[in-house]
């Protein structure tokens, strides 16, 4: 099995935000008036980076070729008053139903379930302020300007669970593909070997106008559960189907032992699983073989309650029949809640307090840390002296100075934030 094919259900992905755009610091510049008032613009927002389904997705193999993902950064605002562009919003086109986790936390961030989902997995950074906007009544002429705010970044890992009506499960060679074929426009390899199939695939049948959702699970082995195979990433899939196609090879020796193995695979994998509504045909009729095992697997399953079909995907022999008892099935079954609510944008934050912050000893040096002074930190042009009296007063009224000085620290010992290392004065 060529390996890079087996994996397109997952990838880690880096998202970078833009930062927003620096506030300007400027002047007005009239003739005949020494100083004009400050007039610095504001600097634009950075982009977002979102996530978004999109229906020409069905598996996330170009995310893993391309798993840097960065937004641009809002633009810089200029004298007059002038703000920063506005950074246009990175859109990444994913399959339907992709599970959006942290992969530092493991925290799943969204499910991207509805056609239309989307999700804000990275802000943008806020655009820094101009001059004019820090003008007070003590200071008529604020000389410093803010930095834009850094754009979010994380690592995600993202999951592919395919969202399908029916789920087509059986061994490898069973017929799964061909019978996808046979029944929606879908293209799938087909062969006369085990694991032909090595990525889901989907393909959409309409039975008494009704759209029916079909997805061709590669085959399941014994161990499948346990990994044997990449059982379990196909075992996945199958979660969210709502009906199971279960095909039997009847050129096999014993299609119903078949049966039970897979069955005792999907029980071990989630027992949920195996109780999902199941509809079990016997594939490959037009051989002698299969006809001839017909009699002994109709008595077998019926003993057991299960409706038995049999098929040939190759002839189209009873095709229809299955898929309208899947479709009938599927009516039955009350109509799924959807998994997430989503009225609006979910944008991701952190859930910590963004006032907080923690000192800590890093040698002889001191370490700040928390959301809003590293963000503070970030946004203040150092070359700029009023800017840095302004961060002086901000970390006082945060209650960072005295939380240092309740720490022990004295003149000229070193405090870092962020990525910027202070000296203490007095
Ligand atoms: N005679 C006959 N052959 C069939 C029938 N259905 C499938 N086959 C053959 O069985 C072989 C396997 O078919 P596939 O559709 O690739 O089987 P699969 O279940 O998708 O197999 P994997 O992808 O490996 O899990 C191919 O050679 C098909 O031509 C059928 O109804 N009759
Ligand atoms: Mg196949």
């Amino acid at each position: 099995m060529p390996d890079e094919t087996l994996f397109f259900d997952e990838a880690k992905i880096l998202v970078q935000a833009g930062n927003g755009g620096n506030g300007c610091m400027s002047f007005r510049r009239e003739k005949f008036v020494p100083h004009g008032g400050p007039d610095g613009g504001h600097g634009g927002h950075g982009g977002n980076v979102i996530l978004a389904v999109s229906p020409h997705l069905n598996t996330l193999l170009s995310l893993r070729k391309h798993p840097h993902k960065k937004a641009e950064r809002g633009g810089h605002g200029q004298g007059s008053n002038k703000q920063g562009k506005t950074a246009p919003d990175l859109v990444i086109p994913v399959p339907r139903g992709t599970v959006v986790r942290d992969a530092d936390t493991g925290e799943m961030l969204a499910d991207l379930v509805q056609p239309d989902a989307r999700a804000v997995v990275a802000r943008g950074g806020r655009g820094g302020r101009g001059n004019s906007a820090f003008v007070s009544s003590t200071n008529q002429t604020p000389r410093f300007a803010e930095k834009g705010e850094p754009g979010e970044a994380r690592t995600l890992s993202l999951e592919l669970k395919l969202l399908a009506d029916v789920g087509i499960i059986g061994l490898p060679n069973a017929g799964k593909s061909t019978f996808l074929a046979a029944v929606t426009a879908a293209k799938p390899k087909i062969a006369n070997y085990p694991f032909t199939t090595l990525t889901p695939n989907l393909g959409v049948a309409i039975v008494d106008n009704q759209d029916l959702v079909l997805a061709d699970i590669p085959g399941l082995i014994e161990g499948a559960h346990a990994g044997a195979g990449l059982g379990d990433r196909f075992l996945r899939h199958t979660e969210r189907t709502r009906v199971l196609i279960h095909l039997l090879d009847g050129a096999l020796a014993d299609p119903l032992a078949a049966f039970e193995l897979i069955n005792r695979e999907l029980a071990e994998y989630n027992p949920q699983l195996a109780a999902k509504p199941q509809i079990v045909a016997l594939n490959k009729m037009d051989l002698p073989d299969a006809q001839a095992q017909w009699a002994r697997v109709q008595k077998g399953l019926r003993r057991q309650n299960i409706p038995a079909f049999a098929i040939s995907a190759a002839t189209g022999q009873g095709v229809r029949e299955l898929l309208r008892a899947a479709a009938e099935q599927l009516r039955e079954l009350p109509a799924d809640a959807p998994s997430v609510v989503e009225d609006e944008l979910p944008v991701i934050r952190p859930a910590e307090d963004e006032n907080a912050f923690a000192i800590s000893r890093e040698g002889h040096a001191f370490r700040v840390r928390g959301i809003k002074v590293e963000r503070v930190i970030a946004m203040t042009n150092f070359e700029q002296p009023e800017a840095i009296q302004r961060l002086h007063r901000i970390l006082q009224g945060m209650g960072v100075t005295a939380a240092l000085e309740h720490a022990g620290v004295r003149e000229d010992d070193k405090v870092r934030i962020g990525e910027v290392e202070l000296e203490w004065r007095e």
